[in-house]
C-alpha cells in the first residue's frame, strides 16, 4: 500500500492515520452499536475539530483523494455535522463556494434547505467522514439534486467497506476515500498500535456486516417499492454520458450499437488465417485483440488491412504487447521497430512492473495519436503474482493517468469508475483450463458475478470446428449476461 506520497499534505498516510487514532478517533474494544449489535472498532471523528492541524490535514486529503481522478468542481458541501468544518477548510483554502446544507428546513424566513450561493447545474462535491451504508451521504445528495446541483462525487475519509460504495454507485455516485477500514488495520498494525488478533476481529466483523444492496435502499429510501433493485450497473448507453475518455466513449458506443461485449484474441500466427477470421467475426465484436510478434509474415500490408477491417466492421484493434520496461525503452517499443504499434494498434496493453513511469512513456507517444492503453492488473494463469497491492497500485496508476489508460485486464471489478473498462481474459465455455496454466471461466460468470466489461475470447473461438457459429454464442452468451445485470 505504498501510499507515503498520496498527496502534498504536510503529512503522509500513514502519519495521518497513526493521528487520527492517537486523538481517539478510531478505537478497538467492544462497542454497542445504536442498532443494538456490538462492534470491535467505533469511529468518532468529531474530536478531529479539537485539533486545528490534523482538521487541516484531513481536510487537504478529502480535497487530493476528490481531485485524484482529474475532476472538477464547481461548490463543496459537507454533510452534517462532522464533516462542515472539513468542508469549510476545502473551501477556505480552495477558494471554492461552500453550500451548507440544513438537517431541517427553517421553519420562517426563506425555508431554504441549501444555504449559499449557487445556480442550478453547478457541479458539487459532496464530503462526509465516514461512509458505511452510504445514506448520510444520500441525504445529502438528495437534498443538492432537488434544488438542481449536479453531483456525481462525494468523498470521504474513511470507507468502512460495508457495502455504501455499492449503494452510492447504484445512486450514481462515485465514492472517493482518503482510505479503507482495510488500510486502516493495516497501518495500525504495521505501526505496532495493533495485534493480529483485533485486526482480524475487526476484518471478520465488516465481512459479517456488509449490507447487500437491497438493504441499503431500504435504509436510505425507507419506502418498500424502492426496494427492487434497479440497476447495478450502467447500460452502455447511460454510462457514455458519464465517462469522459473519448476512446472510452467509443468502445461503450461499439458494444452498445453492435450488442456485444466479446472481443476475439486472434492469436494465430499467419496474417492471413488472421484477417480471414476477423472478416469473418468482425461484426460480432467489439474489439480483436493481437499478438504481433506471434504473427510469422507480419507486415505493415497485414495492419493496414486489419485497420481496413477494423473499419468495415467497427471494432477496436487491440494489441496485447504488455510492455515492462522503463519509459524510455516502451517508447521505441511502442513506435518503432517493425511492428511500429502506435500506427495501428488503438490500445495497448501494458504491466505495471516499472511504476507509473512506463504508462508515462506510452502516453508521450500515443497521446497525440488517440491511442488508448489498458493496463494488466491481474492475470488469469495460475499462481499469478499481479494481485493484492500490485493490482491497487495498477489501479491507483489509472486513475492518475486517465488521459491515456482506458482501463484494466483484470479477473475481478478494480474500481466503479465508469471511465475504466474491465476485460478479462480466460474466458471459454467449454473447458476449465490448459495444460500451462491458463484458467477459464465462462462468458456469463465473468459478466454477471466479476462484473467486467468485456470478455476476451482466443481459443475457445479458434479451434471450435465452426468458429463463427461459436462466436455468435460467445457474443449472445455475453450480451444476454449484460441484460440479466441491468433487470
Ligand atoms: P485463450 O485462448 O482464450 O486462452 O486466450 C487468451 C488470450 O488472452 C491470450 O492471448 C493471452 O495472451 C491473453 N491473456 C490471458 O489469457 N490472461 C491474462 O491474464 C492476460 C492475457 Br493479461
Amino acid at each position: 500500500m505504498a501510499m507515503s506520497n498520496y498527496t502534498d499534505s504536510a503529512l503522509t498516510l500513514e502519519e495521518l492515520v497513526c493521528k487520527v487514532y492517537d486523538v481517539g478517533g478510531v478505537k478497538f474494544g467492544n462497542y454497542k452499536l445504536k442498532s443494538g449489535i456490538f462492534s470491535p472498532v467505533y469511529l468518532d471523528l468529531r474530536v478531529i475539530v479539537s485539533y486545528p492541524d490534523l482538521m487541516t490535514n484531513v481536510a487537504e486529503f478529502l480535497w487530493e483523494a476528490a481531485k485524484k481522478e482529474g475532476k472538477s468542481f464547481t461548490c463543496v458541501c459537507g454533510v452534517p455535522y462532522t464533516a462542515l468544518p472539513l468542508a469549510t477548510c476545502i473551501a477556505a483554502k480552495h477558494d471554492l463556494p461552500m453550500l451548507i446544507r440544513r438537517k431541517e428546513a427553517k421553519e420562517y424566513g426563506t425555508k431554504k434547505v441549501i444555504e449559499g450561493k449557487f445556480c442550478a447545474g453547478d457541479v458539487c462535491l459532496v464530503v462526509e467522514d465516514v461512509v458505511t451504508s452510504g445514506s448520510s451521504v444520500m441525504e445529502t445528495v438528495d437534498a443538492l439534486r432537488a434544488e438542481g446541483l449536479v453531483v456525481n462525487d462525494a468523498v470521504v475519509l474513511l470507507d468502512r467497506e460495508q457495502g455504501g460504495q455499492d449503494m452510492l454507485y447504484h445512486e450514481k455516485i462515485n465514492l472517493h476515500s482518503v482510505c479503507t477500514m482495510t488500510e486502516v488495520l493495516e497501518i495500525l498494525r504495521m505501526l505496532g498500535k495493533l495485534d493480529a488478533e483485533t485486526v482480524s476481529r475487526v476484518r471478520d466483523f465488516i465481512k459479517e456486516n456488509k449490507f447487500s444492496i437491497p438493504q441499503l435502499i431500504k435504509e436510505t429510501h425507507g419506502d418498500a417499492h424502492h426496494l427492487q433493485l434497479k440497476t447495478q450497473v450502467m447500460s452502455y448507453s447511460e454510462r457514455i454520458t458519464h465517462c469522459s475518455h473519448p476512446l472510452t466513449r467509443k468502445l461503450l458506443s461499439i458494444m452498445d450499437k453492435k450488442k456485444t461485449n466479446l472481443c476475439l484474441s486472434a492469436d494465430l500466427t499467419s496474417s492471413q488465417a488472421i484477417l480471414s477470421i476477423v472478416d469473418k467475426v468482425g461484426g460480432n465484436v467489439c474489439m480483436v485483440k493481437t499478438h504481433v510478434d506471434i504473427v510469422e509474415d507480419f507486415s505493415q500490408d497485414f495492419v493496414q488491412k486489419l485497420v481496413q477491417l477494423s473499419e468495415k466492421h467497427d471494432f477496436m484493434i487491440f494489441e496485447d504487447r504488455k510492455f515492462g520496461d522503463i519509459g524510455h525503452t516502451v517508447q521505441q517499443q511502442y513506435k518503432g521497430g517493425m511492428y511500429k504499434i502506435a500506427d495501428w494498434a488503438d490500445i495497448v496493453t501494458t504491466h505495471v512492473v516499472p511504476g507509473s513511469g512506463v504508462v508515462r512513456g506510452l502516453k508521450e507517444v500515443g497521446l497525440s495519436r488517440q491511442r488508448g492503453c489498458v493496463l494488466v492488473a491481474e492475470m488469469s494463469s495460475t499462481g499469478t503474482l499481479a494481485k493484492g497491492d500490485y493490482s491497487k497500485a495498477a489501479v491507483r496508476i489509472a486513475h492518475e493517468n486517465k488521459d491515456f489508460v482506458i482501463g484494466f485486464i483484470c479477473q475481478s471489478n478494480l474500481t466503479k469508475d465508469p471511465d475504466l473498462i474491465h476485460m478479462t481474459p480466460g474466458v471459454r465455455l467449454d473447458v476449465s483450463g490448459d495444460a500451462l496454466g491458463q484458467q477459464y471461466i465462462s462468458p456469463s460468470s465473468a459478466i454477471r458475478d466479476l462484473h467486467t466489461d468485456i470478455i476476451i475470447v482466443g481459443r475457445g473461438i479458434l479451434t471450435a470446428d465452426n468458429p463463427v457459429a461459436m462466436a455468435e454464442q460467445y457474443q449472445e452468451s455475453g450480451y444476454h449476461a449484460y441484460q440479466e445485470l441491468l433487470t
